[in-house]
């Protein structure tokens, strides 16, 4: 179900118990901004989430919200995250879901990165 991205952040979503280490994940990744691990239903043969280690609910939350530092390290925690994936060449998607209309379903900012096969134009 997608959330509502209004709600005050639930320090018990998924996510967080996955970067208090209460949950396990299959990391790729993790540095002072980030972690990254795999998607347990994978959309592509590369499907990783990069989240940031606060605490925002979403990518408005975080925009809002979050220091310029923060946000800075977060993007290049991402661009750190492909480039150790190898996925530069031949290229990859990169997604955000926001809110209830954008499907949203867990209460904690992710970037999707799909990798490993050609992409269609658009995701509808
Ligand atoms: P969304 O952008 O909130 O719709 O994406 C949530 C993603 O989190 C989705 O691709 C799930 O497969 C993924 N996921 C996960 O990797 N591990 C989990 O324990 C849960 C969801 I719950």
């Amino acid at each position: 179900m997608p959330i509502d991205p209004k709600l005050p952040y639930d320090e018990n979503n998924i996510f967080a118990k996955i970067l208090r280490g209460e949950l396990p994940c299959n990391k790729v990744y993790e540095d002072d901004h980030a972690l990254a691990f795999h998607d347990i239903r994978p959309q592509a043969p590369v499907h990783v989430l990069v989240i940031p280690k606060g605490a925002y609910v979403s990518w408005d939350d975080f925009t809002a919200k979050a220091s310029d530092a923060e946000i800075a390290g977060f993007m290049r925690s991402v661009g750190n995250v492909t480039r150790q994936l190898e996925l530069d060449e031949p290229g990859y998607r990169l997604m955000i879901n926001m809110g209830a209309a954008g499907h949203q379903e867990v209460p904690h900012l992710h970037v999707h990165i799909f990798g490993g096969r050609q992409f269609f134009q658009m995701i509808a």
